[in-house]
């Protein structure tokens, strides 16, 4: 057999033997595995299921459809009932009037969103990276930063929470054509009812939302939905609090016109305009076993329980928050009001977030190092870590397992501080092993959901 499948066996027991605290993952479901190792990755797609959208989210009556679809390749008649169930779960979901659920990543999603919307050198204005924004929303490595003009605004220190007072005076000031809100390191819930007032001053801005990070809570009922305040795009991946496969996702109000036809660049066209910007815009062929997984995925956020779970990783990231913060952990915005905190580790303890999340992964608990707003400290050893609890709460936990985690991790920054002081770094390792092996024996009474 492949190596790589005993590289697969070893990363499933690193999954299942620890705790992962990365607040953008998650452990998928049984079913969403299997429709993503099918054999719809054979095909080729390229193209729509239909060219006028659909009318109906009823899955009997989507199955019995027997509109012309609009691809390029033959063979079609099982690909398109998956795309169909895809688009009207995910419209259904987020209450969008039109979902291209194409995109193979979020960050294709949004350069299909400016590709669509924006000339060459088009102002966005988008959250600062260094504030909790992220690499596609203006980041100067990026190819999109080439073509557009991103200007940012940020967050306020004291609280956390996005200065909206300089986002409505940029905004007045530059004249964007898109508005972005959304984040990858944001405690906060937006207040979306503020920027749609902003953005509809400012002729032809679309308020775009990327809400990879909380499509879940939005999903579950948890979060407030962009696409309620006027927003006309919400663009997100599907893997993180989603807990769908890897990829992206448009969601859209306005009306589905025929993709094959231009359509006038109005707002009221920006369904239409996405989908050619998608296909053939900027991508081929999708990938249509990641479609169907992602209509497994989307059926199962539509159920009850993932309402629960939703609260639940809420409630979970409160919890956690509450008990680093009593144990001397600085969490900035003081807690959070979503699935994740930024914690500064460099004013708590004196540490920088690389040693801490190195130091933590030998344990068993995964996290990642990251900028704090105004960080003083290099990108590749920043004041911060980030942390989550979407993936723990799909396992079942709950209070007393934050309360255990948050043990640990004081325990593993006390090593971490004593180091830093000049101890030898043999002394700790009995510790740390002993650590290890507690987090090994809390994660093994959580089964993932592909173990069940
Ligand atoms: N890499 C994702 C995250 O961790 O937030 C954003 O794309």
């Amino acid at each position: 057999m492949d190596v790589i499948f005993d590289i697969i066996a070893t990363e499933e027991k690193r999954q299942r033997e620890g705790l992962e605290l990365i607040p953008s993952e998650n452990y998928v479901s049984r079913d969403v595995l299997a429709a993503m190792g099918s054999v719809l990755t054979n095909k080729y797609s390229e193209g729509y299921p239909d060219f006028d959208g659909l009318t109906t989210d009823d899955e009997a009556t989507i199955l019995a459809s027997k509109k012309p679809d609009r691809r390029y390749y033959g063979g079609q008649q099982n690909t398109d009932k998956v795309e169909r169930l895809a688009i009207a779960r995910a419209c259904k979901l987020f209450r969008a009037d039109h979902a291209n659920v194409q995109p193979h990543s979020g960050a294709q999603a949004n350069n299909a969103v400016y590709n669509a919307w924006l000339e060459p050198g088009d102002t966005v204005l988008g959250m600062n990276l260094g504030h909790g924004g992220h690499l596609t929303h203006g980041s100067p490595v990026t190819q999109s930063a080439k073509i557009y003009n991103f200007i940012n605004y940020g967050t306020v220190a004291e609280t956390g929470d996005i200065d909206y007072d300089e986002l409505e005076r940029l905004a007045h000031e530059k004249q964007p054509k898109i508005i972005l809100v959304g984040y990858s390191a944001f405690m906060k819930v937006p207040d979306f009812e503020r920027v749609a007032k902003i953005g509809r001053e400012i002729p032809g801005c679309l308020l775009m939302a990327d809400m990879a990070h909380v499509a879940g809570l939005i999903a579950g009922g948890v979060h407030p939905n962009p696409l309620d305040f006027g927003f006309h795009v919400m663009t997100t991946t599907t893997h993180k609090t989603l807990r769908g496969p890897r990829g992206g996702l448009i969601l859209t109000r306005g009306v589905v016109g025929n993709p094959l036809k231009r359509p006038e660049h109005t707002l009221e066209n920006i369904p239409t305009l996405i989908d050619r910007s998608v296909f053939p815009g900027t991508q081929g062929g999708p990938l249509m076993h990641v479609i169907a997984a992602k209509a497994v995925a989307f059926g199962e956020a539509l159920a009850p329980e993932f309402q629960t779970y939703a609260a639940k990783i809420v409630e979970n990231a409160k919890t956690l928050a509450a008990a680093l913060m009593e144990r001397g952990f600085y969490c900035i915005g003081g807690g959070t009001e979503n699935h994740l905190m930024l914690v500064d580790v460099y004013k708590s303890f004196g540490l920088d977030g690389k040693v801490v999340e190195r130091t933590l992964d030998e344990i068993g608990l995964t996290l990642n190092a990251n900028a704090i707003p105004n960080d003083t400290l290099p990108p590749f050893k920043p004041s911060g870590i980030r942390l989550g609890t979407p993936a723990i709460t799909t396992r079942g936990m709950g209070e007393a397992e934050m309360l255990r985690i948050a043990d640990w991790m004081k325990q593993v920054v006390d090593i971490c501080v004593r180091r830093r002081d000049g101890e030898d770094i043999e002394i700790a390792k009995p510790e740390l092993a002993r650590l290890r092996e507690e987090v090994r024996e809390m994660a093994l009474q959580f089964p993932l959901p592909s173990d069940k």
